[in-house]
Order: C-alpha cells, then structure tokens, then sequence
C-alpha cells in the first residue's frame, strides 16, 4: 500500500517538477507541491527499503544533488577584530593614528546576518560566494538570486566584486518563526541562523519564500575604479541599485564614534534588522592600504560588540537534569520573559558551586541573558527584592530520577 503511494508521488512530483522547472507552467502552487514532497519524504523514512537515488527527493530540478560547488575567493575575506568599550577603542584609534595621522571614521552598523561576495561581469551577476572559512566558500548563486533586492543586471559593464551580509529582516524572521510554531516545526533561534539555513539549501524555492535582504559594504579593488574613500564606494552601490545600510555616520574623532556608537544602543531595537555591533572603518582607502592587515584581521577596521541584553524576571524553582553520563546540572524555570528575540522560560544556573556563589534562591528576582546570544544564563540574583523569609537554595542530595546518592567529583 504505502510502496504503492511511494511511486505515486514520484510519478506525481515528476511530473510537477518538469511542469515547473522545463516548461515553467507550474500547474499547483509552491505549497501543494511542498505537501506532495514532505508526504514522499516521510514514507520513505518509513520505508528504507524503497530508497532509489532516482527518486524526487533525492534532486532538485531533475538534477541530482550533490551540495554546492566551492569556490576559492580572489582575495581572502577577513575577519574582524573585536572591542567591547571605549578603551578598546581608544587603543585601536592609537594605533592607527600612530600609523597615518588623524583619520575619519565610518561607523557602520554590524548586520547579524550571512558574510557574502558577488561578482558581476559583463553587466551581470556571475555568482554568489559565501564566505565560508574566509579562502573557500560556497556557490549559493542560485539561492541569492531570488533575494529581491539584489540586482541580476547593472549599468557598470567592467569586472566587479562586492562584499556585504545577507540576512533577514526581523519582521520575516518573527513570520517564519510563528508559522513554524503552527506547524510543530523547531524554530530558529535568531535571524542569523534563519538566514544561513534558508541559503544553505539546495531546493532555492525555500530560499525564494523567506524574505531574505541584504547589505552591501566592501568594493574589492575600488581604486581600479576611482574611489578614495569607503563612503564613495558605499555611495557608488546605491548608485547601481544595491542596498547600503543608510544608518551610517563618518566620524572625525573617536569620541564621535563612541557618541554615535551610544546612540546606536538605544536605538538599535528600533531598526528593521538586528544588528550585534557596530563596525569602525577607516574612511580614506589610500589609508586603509598603509595599515594593511595582520593575517587574519584589518588593522584599518575593528567591531565593537553590544553587550548582551539583559532583562529581570522571576524564577520560580530550581530543577535538576540529569544528563546522559549521570552529570547533574540546575535549570531555573523562570516567568516567561522575551530576550535577544526570544521568549525564554528555562535558564541553565551551571552547577552547585555557582548556585552558591551567586547565592540564587527560589522565588527571587534574577537578571538573565543569552551567552553567546544563543544559551540562556543567569547572571546574579537581586537580593534588594527578596522576601523577608527568603532562605538559601539546598541542593538536593539525592538524585531526582532514580534516588540514588548524588556524588560530587
Ligand atoms: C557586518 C568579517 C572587513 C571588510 C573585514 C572590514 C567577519 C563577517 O555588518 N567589514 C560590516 C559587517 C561585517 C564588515 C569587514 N563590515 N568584515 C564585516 C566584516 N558592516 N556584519 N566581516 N565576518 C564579515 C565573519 N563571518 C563569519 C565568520 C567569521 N567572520
């Protein structure tokens, strides 16, 4: 019965996909044929032994899938240095100005989202490279194709490449979440990871139904093409059709850096995009070529990090779990409370030692945030709004799943 169905749904996707694919009259929408696809996929689960490298599961467009094609980059995508406060910063601006003088500064805002190049020749976009590990990414050219806003064809007919980040406005990444929530799907964690897993799929319709963007801030070789500065490169974007992030600010001393930097804090929940930082430049580009670059940094750029959001809410009790090797690790059930994006209701207190240290008791006011913008922590107690009957957390002795003796390595 179910073999059966198997080999009808292929006939029925084949058919589908030649219609969609070679003769570009699709005769069902992009849901129903999702249907058909996630109904063969889970039979097949069922049934290993109906396995067949021929079947439409296995290809995209008739086209078996094999991954994306890796492509080394001309010139290596570097990382970035980071900075946390001003001192930083002010470290950083010495260094430079030891180097070449006063400069200008272009803040930027540092876009959560994909490191990405496209290169353009002849008027068209050639391809589009992740930036993978900086010397080899991946060929995803056909997945960034169906961003809206990134032009197929320019006026300027030379050799070009342009570096920026791909991501997903937080509006698109709220709907992809809430439908996902509806249909008992795991939902992403941030818009990052959302954006990264919609471009690492072969099948490009998924890519093509997440409202993915992007911005644009690195013109590869912009002296061939007459620029001085990276304002003008930005401008010239625009210019051809590409988006540039417009909140952006040059700055002529590194106190208006920090002051726009400031200013940025407050309002970056208001943006469209989410952003982790900002990013100092130097604007003039003879300049950035004096200070060069270590092997894996600019010396004429650096990222200051935000510091992770913190929010207050209550815990309500301490819960141990028990992993798989028999460690034992304290979780605080928490109020719900929205964090980096987020609702979170659980947040993992590490360990005994830590419990004590931070002296967290059931019933307080705690201060949470994200570690690494992904694992929920707490980060102290606020012991000025306890009750008066408040008493220390005992940890418990033994242990809640089987009653044996807890032990303490
Ligand atoms: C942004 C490097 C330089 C060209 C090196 C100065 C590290 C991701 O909005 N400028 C930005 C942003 C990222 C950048 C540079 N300007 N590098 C920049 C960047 N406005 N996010 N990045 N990247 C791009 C990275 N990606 C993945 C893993 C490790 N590093």
């Amino acid at each position: 019965m179910s073999i059966e169905r198997i080999n009808e749904l292929r006939d029925i996707l084949r058919r589908l996909s030649r219609e969609y694919y070679e003769l570009d009259a699709p005769s069902v929408s992009d849901q129903e044929y999702d249907r058909y696809m996630q109904e063969l996929i889970e039979l097949e689960n069922q049934y290993p032994e109906a396995y067949d490298p021929e079947s439409p599961t296995q290809k995209v467009g008739g086209k078996v899938l094999e991954g994306f094609n890796k492509v080394a980059h001309k010139e290596v995508m570097l990382s970035l240095g980071n900075a946390y406060n001003f001192e930083d910063l002010q470290a950083f601006d010495e260094r430079v100005r030891n180097e070449v003088g006063n400069v200008e500064y272009v803040v930027e805002c540092k876009i959560d989202g994909l490191a990405m190049s496209l290169i353009y020749d002849e008027g068209k976009l050639q391809m589009a490279v992740t930036r993978g590990d900086g010397t080899v990414g991946e060929d995803v050219t056909n997945n960034v194709l169906t961003i809206r806003s990134i032009p197929r064809t320019i006026e300027f007919k030379g050799p070009l490449e342009l570096r920026g980040e791909v991501y997903m406005p937080k509006a698109s990444f709220e709907h992809l979440n809430a439908i996902r929530r509806e249909r008992g799907e795991d939902e992403f964690a941030n818009p990052r990871n959302a954006a990264a897993g919609s471009i690492r799929q072969l099948d490009s319709r998924i890519a093509a139904s997440r409202k993915l963007d992007a911005f644009w801030y690195t013109y590869v070789n912009a002296e061939n093409d007459g620029m001085t500065t990276h304002e003008q490169c930005l401008e010239r974007f625009a210019q051809l059709g590409f988006h540039c992030n417009e909140e952006r600010r040059v700055c002529k001393t590194i106190q208006d850096a920090w002051d726009y930097i400031q200013e940025m804090t407050e309002k970056r929940n208001d943006l469209a995009f989410d952003i982790d930082g900002m990013v100092l430049k130097v604007n003039s580009l003879a300049d950035q070529r004096r200070l060069g670059a270590t092997i894996k940094t600019p010396k004429w750029a650096i990222a200051y990090k935000f510091p992770a959001e913190e929010v207050i809410t209550k815990l309500h009790d301490i819960m141990i779990t028990v992993g798989r090797t028999g460690k034992i690790t304290p979780n605080a059930v928490l109020e719900p409370v929205r964090v980096a994006g987020t609702s979170v209701s659980a947040a993992t207190l590490h360990n005994e030692d830590m419990i004590k240290a931070k002296d967290v008791r059931v019933n307080d006011f705690v201060v949470i945030r994200k570690a690494g913008d992904i694992i929920p922590e707490v980060v102290r107690a606020l012991p000025e709004r306890r009750e008066t009957d408040s008493k220390p957390y005992v940890f418990p002795t033994i242990c809640p799943i089987c009653g044996s003796k807890l032990v303490r390595f």
